[in-house]
């Protein structure tokens, strides 16, 4: 264990790259939205200052109506596309035109229960973006006020190529002046672990799209290639809020109390929306024509973490998990292994990944499933412990895939081991 968290940390410090860390050397080598929120958990365990500034150094690229985009350019790099010159957001500094799973305030509230009244201090100074940040969710990912909200491409949902985009993806038209790139992932990574080339032009084809609208999100959300409501997003989303009011709360933030509280009553009713009766379980929904995905996956299973659902649509959620932990080796995937669909080595497609599994044990144990969330959380820390700091992994064998020496899996890491992170860290002063 101790070798795993001296590499845990390695791997984070390698990564960094003065007051923000990439994902990974060269396959990912800008600043990620959620990446950053759970590398910044990682990193409080052994530097709080320098965990603030990951989070700070995300805020700094906030939008001006509130989005925090998914990725942050602050130089061009040719290892990745798109980069900068595909997204022209024209915004400083360079960003894409969309956000991703906004967990940065649970991730925020985690180091402020835990942590001193330096915590205290930056979460006060920070405050204020997040509520920002959630205000943009809520309006500009449901401006009808739903309670559902939506993502406008797969990678809003941090879960690119998993099959529950594939109803909205296939309703996507690639218009013939689609503009000619080359991919950069295929040259880092086995071709086999990730996207298909069809997807890829479709994913180029909604960025087209938002830039020739100027990244107009009321017009991208109304007319768009691509709008889906994500059991993951949404949520993230509900538990983040409820996290931003209690973090409110404890900051003496009262004003806005009322505002959080009126937002998280309208998701969690809107939940209410994601639930298939034909599965029997939460799956993501094409908003415009209202066709489910019909699988469950590692996001459906999010709704012990937004804490939704009537206490027989909890036990119908709880069985899938049962019965998907017993069809595989290590536990959650990111698709039903008993599914047709099923990839075990294929990115979001089944693939286990580290940080859907922290939220997952966190939901499951705050539903009191303690043998759920056990089981999930001691897969994690074997499949790490067995493969190292590697992007996701093979549910039926763990092999470890993708890129390695990835951040957020480290993080995870640390976050697992946080006392003996801290007795090591005491030791070696
Ligand atoms: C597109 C950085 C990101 C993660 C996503 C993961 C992958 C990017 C890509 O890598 O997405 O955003 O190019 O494949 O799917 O969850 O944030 O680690």
């Amino acid at each position: 264990m101790a070798s795993r968290i001296e590499e845990a940390i390695k791997t984070i410090k390698m990564n960094d790259r003065g007051g923000f860390t990439v994902p990974t050397n060269r396959l990912y080598p800008y600043q990620w939205n959620w990446d950053s929120g759970f590398t910044a958990l990682g990193i409080w365990h052994f530097n709080k200052w320098r965990a603030w500034l990951e989070i700070m150094a995300l805020l700094d690229a906030q939008w001006e109506d509130g989005m925090v985009p998914h990725i942050v350019f602050r130089q061009n790099d040719p290892d990745y596309f798109p980069g900068p010159g595909v997204w022209q957001t024209n915004t400083e500094p360079a960003s894409s035109g969309h956000s991703q799973p906004p967990v940065l305030a649970s991730m925020i509230l985690r180091m402020v229960q835990n942590g001193t009244a330096y915590d205290m201090r930056k979460a006060h100074e920070v405050f204020p973006r997040l509520m920002d940040y959630h205000r943009w969710f809520a309006s500009a990912r449901d401006p009808q006020g739903t309670g559902v909200i939506g993502i406008i491409h797969p990678w809003e949902s941090g879960r690119d190529n998993c099959p529950d985009w594939d109803i909205g993806m296939n309703t996507i038209d690639v218009p013939g002046n689609l503009m000619t790139y080359k991919r950069r992932d295929t040259s880092h990574v086995d071709s086999d672990q990730r996207p298909t080339q069809e997807q890829y032009d479709r994913f180029i084809t909604i960025i087209q799209f938002g830039r020739e609208t100027g990244w107009d999100h009321r017009r991208i959300h109304a007319e768009g290639p691509f709008l889906m409501a994500d059991p993951g997003v949404q949520f993230i989303f509900l538990r983040a809020t409820r996290d931003l009011l209690t973090l409110a709360e404890m900051l003496g933030m009262d004003e806005v109390t009322d505002e959080l509280r009126g937002l998280i009553a309208r998701v969690s009713e809107g939940s209410n929306w994601l639930w298939n009766d034909n599965v029997g379980g939460y799956c993501a929904r094409d908003i415009r024509t209202g066709a489910f995905s019909d699988a469950i996956t590692n996001a459906s299973m999010l709704s012990f973490y937004g804490d939704v659902g009537s206490p027989e649509q909890r036990a119908s959620m709880a069985a899938h998990c049962r019965r998907i932990l017993a069809a595989c080796q290590y536990g959650m995937p990111s698709w039903d292994p008993e599914h047709e669909d099923f990839e075990s080595r294929r990115y979001w497609r089944g693939p286990v990944w580290a940080i859907m599994n922290h939220m997952l044990v966190t939901g499951l144990a705050d539903a009191g499933e303690d043998m759920l969330a056990q089981r999930i959380r001691s897969d994690t820390q074997k499949l790490i412990e067995k493969e190292g700091m590697a992007e996701y992994f093979d549910p039926l064998d763990g092999t470890g895939l993708g890129g390695m020496d990835f951040s957020w899996t480290a993080a995870i890491y640390l976050d697992h081991c946080q006392d003996r992170v801290a007795e090591l860290l005491k030791e070696t002063g």
